[in-house]
């Protein structure tokens, strides 16, 4: 059929699945600095028995003349080491460790670092760093966060709401952080770009794992994988690494979502892309989220974790619940057999418009999405007992799109809704999470608030 528009009519393209908003989505700060400043602070942490040790990089800005004095407080304000100078190590006896969520009595534990600079003319400059000492380590088959086996049980995120779209927004930020307790779950992948500082920040101290994404989307047509695109990914990786490297909540980074990594130079693309990444931060692990079939996956072989996206009776074999979990199987065997690596379920879902309601189940109901999870979870739980080592909903909310014949106002994939009201596929992952969490934990079992509205649980 022929089509007519205006002249010089167009529509911006974009090929990812979120509405592309306008405007300043965040806080824009304006501070002063002295003439000499603390530009910058790197802080790596590792274990030695029950040794903390922290190794700090500060650096400078404006003068060769100064000095530093670097203190590592406990949360009760006690100075636990000291140190001088531009880098070094301070070693914490008996260190409080950082754990996820659910995995300790006291999750989340925080030092505070401070640096102290003065110059010969006085003028000082001081800031404080929250420190979590915790290591992270990715075997053939198990995550391991202090040396301990970790199951990411969690959800897929955007910043989206009513009325701000992506602006940022304490009081929704603070409901999010709630209803994720509640759900039981301990981790979550930041798709498809990097989070306001403010989100990681609360992370940090809620105990939540992160997955760190860079906006490395859409990446689709041959010319994605040119040098002049490389360049710029590789950028965007500086500066990723450059403002989230210090929050131990950030256990992994990932460099892509569903690139065409069965095309050609997809190969070169990634060695080189999670090499340079790795070199920024020794310290953790790199993936990206595929959805290329196992055998055709040219970056697949350069990650340390497999993380996988499948949409198993919704994209295809629509209503057809029955081929889930054989396909499932195949698909975790296949990749496992092929890289012995961890694999993650990075996304899978279906859309539920809320309030409709299908018997028998029927696709956009809360029964189908519901349905489909369960099929889902039966072969998670086989599978986790082997190399599986985690699984993010999509999605944790509904969330806007660009118009089009698939989605319905919006990608309703979310167990809550656009205004965070659970459906009933919350209910159901909450049962799940908190099974999980009482078989998987290290010590007594976890109490759970028994309906939205009571207290959110506390240890
Ligand atoms: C995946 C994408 C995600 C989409 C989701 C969907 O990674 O951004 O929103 O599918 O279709 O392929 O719901």
């Amino acid at each position: 059929m022929q089509l007519w528009y205006p002249k010089g009519y167009f529509v911006q393209d974009i090929s990812f699945d979120f509405f592309n908003y306008a405007g300043l989505h965040r806080s824009v700060v304006l501070y002063t600095t002295p003439t000499t400043y603390i530009d910058d602070i790197t802080v790596t942490t590792d274990v030695d028995r029950d040794v903390g040790l922290v190794n700090y990089w500060i650096s400078v800005q404006g003068s060769d003349h100064f000095q530093l004095e670097v203190r590592l407080l406990d949360e009760d304000g006690k100075i636990v080491a000291r140190g001088t100078g531009n880098e070094g190590q301070l070693k914490v006896p008996r260190a409080h460790l950082w754990w996820p969520y659910l995995m300790h009595e006291h999750p989340a534990y925080l030092y505070s670092l401070e640096v102290t600079m003065t110059t010969p003319e006085s003028v000082s400059d001081f800031y404080t760093l929250p420190v979590g000492i915790r290591t992270v380590a990715v075997t053939k088959s198990k995550f391991l966060i202090n040396g301990k086996p970790f199951y990411f049980q969690g959800v897929n995120k955007h910043e989206d709401s009513d009325i701000r779209g992506r602006g940022f927004d304490w009081p929704l930020l603070i409901k999010d952080f709630n209803l994720l307790r509640w759900l039981g779950a301990n981790s979550f992948r930041t798709s498809h770009y990097p989070y306001s500082e403010e989100v990681l920040q609360l992370c940090d101290r809620y105990g939540i794992v992160v997955i760190d994404e860079c906006p490395g989307v859409g990446i689709v047509l041959p010319q994605s994988f040119g040098n002049v695109s490389l360049r710029h990914h590789l950028e965007v990786m500086d500066e990723l690494v450059r403002r989230d490297k210090n929050h131990p909540a950030v256990v992994m980074w990932s460099v892509a979502n569903e690139p065409v990594s069965s095309l050609k130079p997809a190969g070169y693309y990634f060695k080189t892309l999670i090499a340079h990444t790795k070199a920024l931060d020794p310290t953790r692990p790199v993936t990206f989220v595929s959805n290329t079939r196992y055998d055709a996956d040219l970056g697949a072989p350069y990650v340390d974790v497999i993380c996988v996206n499948s949409y198993l009776s919704w994209y295809h074999d629509y209503g057809h619940l029955e081929v889930i979990q054989l396909q499932l199987t195949s698909q975790f065997e296949n990749w496992y057999k092929m890289y012995q690596k961890p694999i993650i379920q990075s996304e899978y879902g279906a859309d539920a418009v809320s309030g409709l309601h299908e018997d028998p189940p029927r696709m956009f109901s809360e029964e189908y999405q519901t349905a489909l999870l369960e099929n889902y979870h039966l072969i998670l739980d086989e599978k986790r007992k082997e190399y599986v080592i985690g699984e993010l909903i999509w999605n944790f909310a509904d969330f806007m799109t660009n118009q089009s014949p698939l989605r319905v106002t919006g990608n309703k994939k979310g167990i809550f809704t656009r205004q965070r009201n659970p459906k009933m596929a919350a209910f159901i992952l909450r049962e799940r999470y908190w099974r999980i969490a009482n078989e998987t934990r290290g010590y007594g079992s976890v109490p759970r608030t028994q309906c939205m509205g009571s207290r959110p649980f506390t240890f």
